[in-house]
Order: C-alpha cells, then structure tokens, then sequence
C-alpha cells in the first residue's frame, strides 16, 4: 500500500466530545486500515495546563496548548477539532479558516444563525475542508434508514416523528454557566433543548426526510433561576428545558418534535419514526443496533413490524467490525466519522453534515426559538437540496 498522509489534528477541548473525537481518532487506522489518511494526535488544547497535560497522556496527544490560539498558528497542525463550549464555535472556526485549516466542529454549529452564518463564509472563502459532528446519522441503523428511504421503499411519507428526552436538570440546584454546566447558561449555548438535542433530531431528520420549511413551537423554562458558576449568584434562566414543536417538510409530510431534560427515568432517549405509503421505520437509541420496519408489500399472513438486527457485514459500517451478529455502541458513531471525513479529503467530496448543511439546522433551530417566542409560525427560509 503507498505511504499514507498524516492528518494533524489539534484537539480544542478537553470535555466529553474531546473523548469521544480523540477516541475516534485512535480506533480509525485499526478498523479502517485502508484510508490513505492516518490522524496524527498532534496537540491538545484546554486552559488547564495540568488537566490538559493528563489529557494528552491519556490520549496519546503529543504536545499540548492553553491557548486555542495557539493551536491555529502552528504549523504543524492541518486540522482543527472544535470540542469547547458554542459560545466559542464562531471565533475559533473563523480563525481557523482564515489560518487555511481544516475544520471538525462540535454541534451545534453555532449559537445563533447570525454566528452559523459567519462561519460558513469564512470556510467558503477559505476553501477548507469542514465538518460538523452530528454523529447519530453514522449509527449503522440510521444509516440503513436512509439508504431504505433513498431507495424509495416508503413511498410517499406522510409523518416524521422524533423525541429526544433526558432527565439531567430536574434538580433546581443544577448551577448554570462554568465547566460542566455551560449548557445551562444562554450566554455559553445559544439555547436549551431546542439547539443541544433538538438539533440533532432536525439533523437526521433532513437528511433522512428533506428540508423542514415552517414550524409552529412551544419551549418551557421550569426552572427560572439557578446559580451561575461564573457570578456565584442566583440569575435567570435563558434557555429553554424543554420544547415541542410541530412543522411541515418540503415532501409535504408533517413533523412532529419534543424534546426536554425534565423526562424523569430518561437519560438519552432519542428516537424516531417514518410512516410512509407502503412502509414505516422506527429507530431508538437505547436499542441502537436495532431498526424497526414494516413493508405493507410482505405477505398478509406474515406480514408485521420486523425487527432488523444491523449488525451484518452487508450493512453500512459493520464489515469493518467483528463479525455478525455482534453489536456495537454510541463511540462507534465518531470513529466513524472520523473514518468519513479522511475518506472525504481522499475523493474530494464533502463530508457531511458540512457546515452549510449545519447552517440549515440552525435555520430551523432558529425559527423554533423565534416561533415559541412570538406564539407564531415561522418559515425556516431552508434551502435542501
Ligand atoms: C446533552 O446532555 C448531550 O450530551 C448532548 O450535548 C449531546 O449532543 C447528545 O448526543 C447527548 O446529550
């Protein structure tokens, strides 16, 4: 096989999605032994220097950063990983583009459209290679979702369903803003719900359905003070914990959303259903590996919802795992990725969701905020193609 090309990642962040990326960065050259990329672990940035440091060591990072700056004007760095909190995105990406780097954004983009917006012109401009980390679409059973959706099975669809439901801010004495918390605070976010797990089921459900053009949303905020970890003192709550929303797609289907971290007995809930004219899909992310599908073209005697174990060579991802039959789980989802992206700088085509596509999502996300906010429809003004 020819040598292969280094891809130089420096890791911003060193949270939870920094461990899920730099997983993935590692299992790659194991599992997907044939890419003419190999990801290099070249620095690791956080402003901790003694965190950051058994970060690195963790890892297997050869250098580390406390500034992200720093990160972006060094030369031995290609690619620039996004993992800090969505206040950052922006400043960070459009750097980072101007710099010349490839870019591999947490989601959501961005905090606000104004700010997503920003970034997908600095990366046009700069001509970069980018992706957004929307990882449930690489969950092999949503990927089968689609390829059966292409693939014209369904039909006509009439109804996209999707739920996400957690449980983790019931507690009033969760604090807002700070490490660990940022999601809380409106400031560090963007918003609650609708842009921390709404976002991904408006991800997947584009790419699996086609653009959402207007939405009619609720949001709720239970909670309406809670201490700041930055201020030490008690402040209101500006984002949302919870949201529902109900919208049509450009297919003519119609949509219905919810999301909430007041789900008591729900960590992370995530599903979702597609009726269509002669077939209908489910997909839950407690049973991942599992699709649900039901052809109204099978057998009458027989006919019912079959239970698709995705674990079999033939289907996406699994040839490059053990052998079938065989599960795999929620880390898999960035290896693969990471895998994909490498892939991308190989044929030349984006990986996505990129940027742009991202955009899109935040359109949406966008108009539910604005929506529950004026008690009014709202167009999302989405372009999909
Ligand atoms: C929030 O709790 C969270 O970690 C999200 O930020 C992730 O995007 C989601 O995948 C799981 O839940």
């Amino acid at each position: 096989m020819a040598t292969k090309k280094d891809l130089r990642i420096g890791l911003i962040g060193t949270g939870f999605m920094g461990r899920t990326h730099s997983n993935g960065y590692n299992r790659v050259p194991n599992f997907f032994p044939d890419l003419q990329y190999n990801p290099v672990l070249q620095a690791v940035c956080s402003r901790n220097e003694a965190s950051v440091r058994a970060f690195a060591d963790q890892w297997g990072y050869k250098s580390i950063e406390t500034d992200w700056r720093a990160i972006i004007a060094r030369d031995d760095i290609d690619a620039v990983d996004i993992c800090t909190p969505n206040d950052t995105h922006a400043e960070i990406a459009i750097a980072a583009a101007e710099a010349g780097k490839m870019i591999l954004c947490e989601k959501p983009l961005a905090r606000n459209l104004t700010e997503a917006q920003a970034m997908v012109d600095a990366i046009e401009k700069a001509g970069v290679a980018n992706t957004v980390w929307y990882n449930y679409r690489r969950v092999p059973a949503v990927t089968l979702a689609k390829q059966i959706i292409d693939s014209g099975k369904l039909g006509k669809i009439f109804h996209y369903r999707a739920n996400f439901l957690q449980d983790w801010t019931i507690n009033a004495n969760v604090p807002q803003g700070g490490t660990g918390t940022w999601r809380m605070d409106v400031e560090a976010a963007g918003s609650g719900v609708t842009g921390d797990l709404l976002a991904h089921c408006i991800d997947t459900a584009m790419w699996l359905n086609g653009g959402i053009t207007d939405v009619s949303a609720v949001t709720e905020t239970f909670v309406k003070e809670r201490m700041h970890q930055l201020t030490g003192k008690m402040q209101p709550v500006g984002i949302d914990d919870a949201c529902i929303f109900h919208c049509h797609f450009e297919n003519g289907s119609l949509g219905l959303f919810e999301s909430t971290r007041y789900a008591r007995g729900h960590k992370a809930l995530y599903t979702f259903e597609i009726n269509g004219e002669n077939a209908s899909i489910r997909w839950d992310l407690h049973d991942l590996n599992r699709l649900e599908y039901f052809d109204y073209a099978d057998d009458g005697i027989v006919r019912g919802w079959r239970s698709i174990h995705v674990t079999d060579g033939d289907q996406p991802y699994m040839g490059k795992w053990w052998v079938p039959g065989l599960s795999i789980g929620y880390e898999h989802t960035f290896v693969h990725q990471v895998a994909d992206f490498l892939k991308s700088l190989e044929t030349g085509e984006p990986c996505q969701p990129t940027f742009r596509d991202s955009l899109e999502t935040q359109k949406v996300c966008e108009a539910v905020i604005e929506s529950a906010k004026t008690r009014s429809w709202k167009d999302t003004n989405v372009e999909w193609n």
